[in-house]
């Protein structure tokens, strides 16, 4: 699972990156996208290390890629732009961060503070980038069809699917409006089109707001917060045992990053699921509708192969009695198949012939 953070120039991107990684970014450093890895927090993991004491827990993790901002209205940085494509590309979710606070020393973008604005405009790169990729592709089968070759039935399947497409962006609708079936998806899966992931729009704030602002209400974000980079970055700075006394006089519940991650998690649709061994505990994400045997492999592809079956137990079952022995005794624990659909907290003993 990998979350690229994009946007306009000087929106704030690597101040959020800072304050995700609490290492500070060189400000003279080259502009070229960094990443990092970002551990899911689940309190879950520290009930289960306190039952079966392992030699480590290992929590689910996200990556995060920041992007450094172009300018989109100079041929220099749209060329930029196209530079990190790819980067934005491989990853699975945007988080499109928005400027919304004042600070005189740092000039705003086209001399105006307008998130919804700013917004937009991000959105008409990121529709011109499918866009654009998706005119390419057609003329290229147009091409194709014109020759004599023995492909055109899915040249011409293809042809029709990306004209869809094409109508889509031209009116600014994301492709996750149009490409809905399976093999579809499978289609269209090399082009990596952006509006096909979901997308987290931060509205980065001023200082004063930190606590009560909302998110921007945009189309097409799937989930939005609001945040003082600055601030959550000097408080991901400091000591960790200082840290909770600042964000509760700010009035925040959790640091950014946390906070991140779960407007990820809800934009992505993933879920948790855990598994408990004498060597480790481990949180595991996937998307919601996951099956079990699609959770097998993702452990390890032996297992999905081999898959037998996963026994199976809720984290709230098990939590209210104690232990797996006692909600087993309680008739908590099921035996389920490959087809079973995993739920968020379950813990998953994947039983296999690999
Ligand atoms: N007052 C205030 N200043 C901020 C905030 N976030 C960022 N800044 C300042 O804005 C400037 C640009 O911030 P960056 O985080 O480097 O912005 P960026 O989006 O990574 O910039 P590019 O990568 O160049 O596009 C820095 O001087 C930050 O200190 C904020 O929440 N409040
Ligand atoms: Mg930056």
């Amino acid at each position: 699972m990998k979350a690229a953070i994009i946007g306009l120039p000087k929106s704030g991107k690597s101040t959020l990156f800072t304050a995700i990684t609490g290492k500070a970014v060189d400000p003279y450093a080259p502009p070229e996208p960094r990443q990092t890895v970002v551990h899911v927090p689940d309190e879950r993991l520290a009930y289960l290390a306190e039952l079966h004491k392992p030699s480590k827990v290992i929590e689910a993790t996200i990556d995060i890629v920041d992007v450094p901002g172009c300018s989109l209205d100079d041929p220099k940085g749209q060329e930029e732009w196209r530079r990190f494509l790819p980067v934005v590309r491989q990853a699975d979710m945007l988080i499109v961060v928005v400027r919304d606070f004042e600070n005189d020393a740092v000039p705003a973008y086209h001399d105006r503070i307008d998130a919804k604005g700013d917004f937009d405009a991000m959105w008409d790169e990121i529709i011109f980038a499918d866009l654009d990729t998706v005119t390419t592709r057609v003329e290229r089968i147009e091409a194709q069809l014109k020759k004599p070759t023995k492909t055109h039935d899915t040249e011409k399947r293809e042809l029709a699917l990306l004209q869809r497409c094409q109508e889509a962006l031209e009116s600014s609708e994301p492709l996750s409006t149009v490409i809905a079936h399976e093999d579809e998806r499978r289609a269209v899966s090399s082009f990596a089109f952006l509006t096909e992931k979901p997308l987290v729009c931060i509205r980065n704030i001023s200082d004063e707001e930190a606590s009560s602002a909302e998110g921007i209400q945009a189309e097409h974000t799937k989930a939005s917060l609001a945040l003082s980079a600055s601030i959550e970055a000097e408080i991901a700075l400091l000591d960790p045992a200082d840290r909770a006394v600042f964000l509760e006089d700010l009035g925040l519940e959790s640091p950014a990053r946390d906070r991140l991650v779960k407007a990820c998690y809800a934009a992505g649709g993933l879920i948790s699921f855990l598994t408990v061994g004498s060597d480790e505990v481990r949180a595991w994400s996937i998307p919601a509708g996951t099956t079990a045997v699609e959770a097998a492999g993702k452990v390890h592809t032996d297992f999905a192969r081999g898959f037998i079956r996963a026994e199976t137990v809720a984290f709230a079952d098990l939590l209210e009695h104690k232990d797996i022995k006692g909600a087993k005794a309680a008739g908590k624990v099921r035996k389920e198949g490959k087809t079973y659909i995993v739920e968020d907290g379950d813990l998953l003993n994947i039983l296999s012939s690999a």
